[in-house]
């Protein structure tokens, strides 16, 4: 039986980390948003009881019904029995998996410093400042951390010549820092050597090489959390 996972439709973001796990790994997902409209996925948020997420992505699972991308990962990744089979070694790769949840938040608050709602223009000095730190401070931090973990198992990926539900989204943020400051992440470019190589090796997994030449693999956008603003990227 697939998965439901509900996420807005038009934007990559959060939901790409699941759909490109679900992808590579040949687990049945019903893109439900995708199929139905934003309406769909707010009414649905809205219909449900008990502890409800507190924002999409997340899926329905039968009786599960769970959000938080790393949450999400984590837990189809144990059912599916994708881990190494070693508890302390699978936590660290959800340890991974929350660094990159931290990641990502920082990403968005490269352009939304101050507030998530307010629109980019009405914020833009502050995102400008935010981004030079953020690429000569946050991202070296970050990405040095990840290289270091991939070097852990000898690589190309997270438990060596095994895939994880943690390289499939490294490599979604790979792809997002190109999309977002391409002049900053080619002057880097050798700096994260295992970074890169994951980067060649996520889209030759089976399940990922149709995926990610179709229709359903969503471009980047400047709605979503990866946005190209010229004059955030270095000049
Ligand atoms: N920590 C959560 C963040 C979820 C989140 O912020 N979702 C965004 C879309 S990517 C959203 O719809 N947020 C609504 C809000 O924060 O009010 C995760 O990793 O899934």
């Amino acid at each position: 039986m697939s998965i439901e996972l509900w996420y807005w439709p038009e934007i990559p973001g959060r939901g790409e980390f699941v759909r490109l796990f679900c992808e590579g790994f040949g687990i049945d997902y019903e893109d439900m948003a995708r199929e139905r409209g934003t309406e769909a996925l707010v009414e649905h948020m809205h219909s449900l009881e008990g502890i409800r997420p507190f924002a999409p992505p997340y899926i329905v699972d039968e009786d599960v019904v769970i959000g938080q991308t790393a949450h999400i990962l984590a837990y189809l990744s144990d059912k599916e029995g994708l881990g190494s089979g070693e508890p302390e070694i699978d936590l660290q790769l959800i340890q991974l998996q929350l660094d990159i949840s931290d990641f990502v938040e920082e990403v968005h608050s490269v352009h939304h410093p101050i507030a998530s709602e307010l629109y980019y223009a009405d914020q833009m000095e502050a995102a400008w400042e935010r981004a030079q730190h953020f690429r000569e401070q946050r991202i070296p931090k970050y990405l040095i951390h990840f290289d270091n973990a991939l070097a852990a198992h000898g690589g190309p990926f997270s438990l060596g010549q095994q895939p994880t539900h943690v390289d499939t989204s490294l490599f979604q943020i790979m792809e997002g820092l190109d999309y977002m400051f391409p002049n900053y992440m080619k002057g880097m470019q050798g700096t994260w050597a295992n970074l890169e190589g994951l980067q060649g090796a996520v889209p030759e997994i089976e399940g990922l090489v149709d995926y990610l030449a179709s229709e359903r693999r969503l471009e980047f956008n400047e709605n979503g959390i990866f946005r190209y603003y010229e004059e955030l990227d270095e000049q």
